[in-house]
């Protein structure tokens, strides 16, 4: 018998549950992206992340922005101070960016950039709420694939976009993140309920198990130059990244959720606003709303 806590995790972590919640999500709280803001989300000329995708990689207009982000990024983390504990220890090393800081001011300028904040917001049907900016660098050189070097999907929201801005170019020789693209990675989920295995999102895949159910050509490698920039929804692609290669990959990541994510936790919310790390068009919805009902956030 699954109790409420099995019930809330087999949700949680199944494409099926997730599913669910994206859809009750628009149904209970359709007011969550106010008409005003999806205007301004247009894409017009701007890039937009196709569902069917759920990636996309683009050259940056204001190249001067993103110019020194990336330089500072490399002269205040550089390669050599990042290390990971954990599965992570030796696939990738992490250096977290507090936004706050005014000294890393240039990264948090790219990371609120709209040319960045209004595809994913589009895409999100929310407001991006910024979880983290870290800037990763993965050496590449361990033989045995471990966790995320194997296939897997994240779990942090219904939809979700990290945001890839190489430092140093990533190309086919520097372990880049390989992903299948939104649609194949639901065939890989119906396909493996079809024979009798639970899918969940806390799982690693193995190649073999993947292309088992989806064809291998599906594959795409997320390579880019300075200037570029790739985001995907790892929620909704299966995924993988950092395997051995001839060189290492540096970028900075920027994580993208909506308000909604379980990530952003409830009592965190009436402090939105003044929050240096969600962006001004979060902020600005935040007030909006606010000032409409009179009552403040509700809890999520
Ligand atoms: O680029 C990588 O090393 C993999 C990253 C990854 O799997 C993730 O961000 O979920």
């Amino acid at each position: 018998m699954v109790g409420p806590s099995g019930l809330f995790t087999l949700l949680r972590y199944t494409h099926a549950g997730i599913g669910l919640a994206h859809g009750l999500r628009r149904l209970l709280c359709p007011n969550r992206f106010p008409s005003e803001f999806a205007a301004q989300a247009d894409p017009g000329s701007r890039p937009a992340i196709d569902p069917k995708l759920g990636y996309l990689g683009y050259r940056f207009l204001d190249g001067a922005a993103v110019s020194a982000a990336i330089e500072y990024a490399a002269a205040a983390f550089p390669k050599s101070q990042g290390y990971s504990r954990g599965s992570k220890a030796g696939v990738l090393n992490v250096q977290n960016v507090d936004i706050d800081d005014p000294r890393h001011r240039a990264i948090r300028e790219l990371a609120l950039h709209e040319e960045i904040l209004m595809p994913v917001a589009r895409y999100l049907m929310a407001p991006p709420v910024l979880l983290s900016a870290m800037v990763w660098n993965s050496p590449n050189e361990t033989q045995e694939l471990k966790a995320s070097q194997l296939f897997h999907f994240d779990r942090e929201d219904v939809r979700q976009i990290k945001c890839f801005v190489p430092i140093e170019p990533i190309d086919g020789d520097t372990g880049a993140l390989c992903v299948l693209d939104a649609v194949t990675s639901k065939t890989f989920v119906r396909k493996t309920w079809a024979r009798g295995r639970l899918p969940t999102s806390k799982k690693r895949y193995s190649d073999e198990e993947v292309y088992r159910a989806v064809s291998p050509d599906k594959l795409r490698s997320l390579t880019g130059d300075a200037g570029d920039i790739l985001m995907v929804d790892t929620t909704s692609c299966l995924h993988y990244g950092s395997r051995p290669a001839k060189r290492g990959k540096y970028h900075l990541t920027m994580h993208y959720v909506s308000p909604h994510s379980q990530r952003v936790r409830a009592q965190e919310l009436p402090a939105l606003d003044v929050r240096a790390s969600l962006s001004e068009m979060t902020a600005a919805m935040y007030r909006a709303r606010n000032a409409a009902s009179q009552t403040g956030l509700e809890a999520y």
